[in-house]
């Protein structure tokens, strides 16, 4: 029974039977970024051409001014006197329209479609001085090109399939890397390793539906694909490797955003000692005064290329001093906004024993974040503990001493196990939106199972997975609203 539907995945578009979905599928995948205000926004662009400083702002050795667009060659012309040949750094005198010399360096010029941007390009290489770069922009401009917004190239470069919205991102998030793990990363996704996965899952799932769709233009041929294990079986995969990617993508954004860890506790548990140590400097006021730390104090550091926050908070007690109360609540929401507590005892006044469930309730914090508190028993040189890590009711404890050092190793494994370090594999870099996207696609993909299950009419099923391929295109920018494109490109800095 299921053959025919076979046979019609087999067998080209062309020679498909006019079987509208199922060609409009087929279609619809060759096609890409086909909306009419795209196709409109890439003919504006082949319209004008764009100007910007692509060195950064300041000066240096060499400062590089970029130009896109289709009158690249005349401005060459113009400006060095000579259209240089494609890709060859040719050393020349730079005029403005009045013959005034502006500089002289190099010029390279990438025809079209082999550039960047897929348009051509010119690229001035001067001396790095703001005032020599700018006297060249205004000679551009004179000459009909017009300053180029933020992140315009990467988007030119996006809509003439240079690079995927995924890839673009990159582009930025390379250039703002904090460390080189992130910037590994941000290669990897700037090199389609994020954009290949995601491609990959789309085809299966684009197969998936053509499947499904087939079978209900099919309804004579009695095709009971529900009662058919393969596309349950195809489901399965597809989850399987949905989530493999979240799980990597979480881990990219963490490399891009990294975590806050606040450390709280009561006055004197030596909090201020501990971010003091952990950021290698005496950021924090340490004194046997308790109630010395008022404000919030944040300091930031790197383990292992993710960036960490590290936030020092006042000790939380019942205090008459309003200065210190003020210091209190804001504590309260710094803790709100990390995602992880070390909560420090005082191990010269405090005793521990193994009901952390009930010693958690005797701390004036709310229920809500017992999930995220490590518990740090400081201070063991002037207590009976000895340096160890202990697991107990689902939480670490760990006992130390700040002041000897003693178990400050056990801490840096244990920020290393929250930011999930221990394997060394570098990701991709990846962003919130993509994060978001990926939820969509598997609650599309929950929804389609349930269809399945449920034994639903085909067109559901096929309905989820048609949102589900769309939410995985919005990654790569295949299926992504223009309002949100701009958005994206406007925040890139200009001359990307
Ligand atoms: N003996 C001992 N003293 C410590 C240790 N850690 C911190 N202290 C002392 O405890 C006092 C309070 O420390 P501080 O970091 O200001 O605590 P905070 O109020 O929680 O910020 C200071 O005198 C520190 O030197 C430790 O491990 N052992
Ligand atoms: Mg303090």
């Amino acid at each position: 029974m299921n053959k025919d539907a076979h046979s019609i995945l087999s067998c080209d578009e062309a020679c498909a039977q006019p079987s509208s979905a199922v060609y409009a599928l087929v279609h619809e995948q060759r096609g890409k970024h086909t909306t009419k205000s795209q196709l409109e926004r890439r003919r504006a662009y082949t319209e004008d051409t764009i100007v910007a400083p692509a060195t950064a702002q300041g000066r240096g050795g060499i400062g590089v001014v970029r130009v896109s667009g289709p009158i690249c060659a005349a401005i060459a012309k113009a400006i060095a006197g000579v259209l240089p040949r494609e890709r060859l750094a040719t050393v020349r005198p730079f005029y403005d329209s009045n013959q005034n010399l502006i500089d002289k360096g190099l010029v390279v010029y990438f025809k079209a479609p082999h550039s960047f941007t897929g348009e051509d390009v010119l690229e001035f290489h001067l001396h790095g001085s703001p005032v020599l770069l700018d006297l060249m922009i205004q000679a551009i401009l004179h000459l009909g090109a017009r300053l180029a917004r933020p992140g315009e190239f990467s988007e030119r470069a996006f809509y003439n399939e240079k690079i995927d919205l995924a890839q673009a991102e990159a582009i930025a998030d390379l250039i703002a890397a904090g460390s080189a793990t992130a910037a590994r990363s941000a290669l990897k996704s700037l090199e389609g390793e994020f954009s290949r996965l995601i491609n990959a899952l789309v085809d299966k799932v684009v197969h998936l539906r053509m499947y499904v769709e087939a079978a209900i233009d099919f309804p004579d041929e009695e095709i009971d694909f529900i009662a058919d294990k393969k596309v349950a079986d195809m489901l399965e995969d597809i989850a399987a490797e949905l989530e493999a990617i979240s799980q990597q993508a979480e881990k990219g954004v963490l490399l891009q955003e990294g975590i806050t860890i606040a450390l709280a506790g009561k006055p004197n548990a030596g909090k201020s000692s501990l971010l003091n140590y952990l950021s290698g400097k005496d950021s924090a006021i340490v004194t046997p005064i308790p109630g010395t730390t008022r404000d919030i104090l944040q300091e930031y550091i790197q383990i292992e290329g993710v960036p960490l926050h590290i936030i020092d908070t006042a000790g939380i007690r019942d205090s008459d001093d309003i200065v210190e109360q003020e210091g209190i609540r804001r504590a309260l929401l710094a803790l709100d906004k990390a995602q992880q507590i070390l909560w420090l005892i005082d191990g010269e006044q405090e005793t521990l024993d193994d009901d952390i469930s009930a010693y958690l309730k005797t701390i004036p914090l709310d229920q809500k974040y017992h999930d995220r508190i490590t518990l740090i028993y400081n201070k063991i040189d002037l207590s009976t503990q000895t340096a160890r890590s202990k697991q107990q009711d689902g939480h670490t404890i760990l006992y130390l001493s700040i002041k000897t050092g003693q178990g400050l190793d056990l801490l840096q494994q244990h920020l290393k196990s929250i930011l999930n370090l221990n394997d060394n594999e570098a990701s991709f870099i990846a962003r919130r939106r993509h994060l978001a996207a990926l939820a969509a696609a598997k609650e599309a993909l929950t929804k389609a199972k349930e269809a399945l299950h449920a034994r639903l009419a085909g067109e559901l099923l096929a309905e989820d997975l048609k949102e589900m391929q769309n939410n995985l295109s919005e990654i790569t920018g295949q299926f992504t609203a223009d309002e949100l494109l701009g958005k994206i490109f406007s925040e890139f800095c200009i001359g990307k």
